[in-house]
């Protein structure tokens, strides 16, 4: 199936000069660029992007006990409280300067960009994929230096992810083939 998918290159990949390492690697596996733009992100976008729903909440709270947990320690947060502290390092991420939003357009461009990207945590993502050749951090050094992991790139990760994230970052200049 053609789908389209939102992807942008975060300020750590266009200040490191990778933006074309990275879209290579997508045009290379077939996928189309249908939009692209290079922006300061607005605060509205930010808000928008890294919107506090109630299974974000869940999911990045339950994912930062477990990690915690792992380390022997108790977080004493909310969840509504623990998603607010990393929504908070996200924005702050997405909004150090300039990024790179693109629509992909390609068969299964969902899936396929998911895995041309890698896992989330650079330092575990499989070499040969963009995060596991392109950067090492990992979640306890962002933790420490109270960030975000820096992982050079956003895809959205299902259809209505798309859909939703697309809207955001573009508007009708969207071009499709
Ligand atoms: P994804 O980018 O692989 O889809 P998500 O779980 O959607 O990963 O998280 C969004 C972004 O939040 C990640 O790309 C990463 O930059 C950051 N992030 C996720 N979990 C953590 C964490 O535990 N510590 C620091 N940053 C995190
Ligand atoms: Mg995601």
């Amino acid at each position: 199936m053609i789908e389209e998918t939102l992807v942008l290159i975060k300020p750590d990949g266009v200040k490191r000069s990778l933006i074309g390492e990275i879209i290579s690697r997508f045009e290379k596996a077939g996928m189309q660029i249908a939009g692209l733009k290079l922006i300061r992100p607005a605060e509205k976008q930010l808000n928008e992007h890294y919107l506090l729903s109630p299974e974000w909440v869940s999911g990045i709270a339950q994912k930062t006990r477990e990690a915690f947990a792992k380390k022997g320690i108790e977080i004493n947060e909310t969840d509504l409280q623990i998603a607010q502290r990393v929504q908070g390092w996200l924005k702050d991420s997405l909004g150090s300067g300039f990024v790179i939003a693109m629509v992909l357009n390609g068969n299964c461009a969902i899936e396929v960009v998911r895995k041309l990207i890698g896992a989330t945590e650079p330092r575990t993502a499989a070499a040969g994929t963009i995060r596991g050749d392109l950067s090492t951090d990992s979640y306890d050094l962002a933790d420490l230096e109270k960030r975000s992991v820096g992982n050079l790139i956003h895809a959205s990760s299902s259809l209505e992810e798309a859909k939703r994230e697309i809207a955001i970052w573009f508007q009708k200049d969207v071009v499709y083939y």
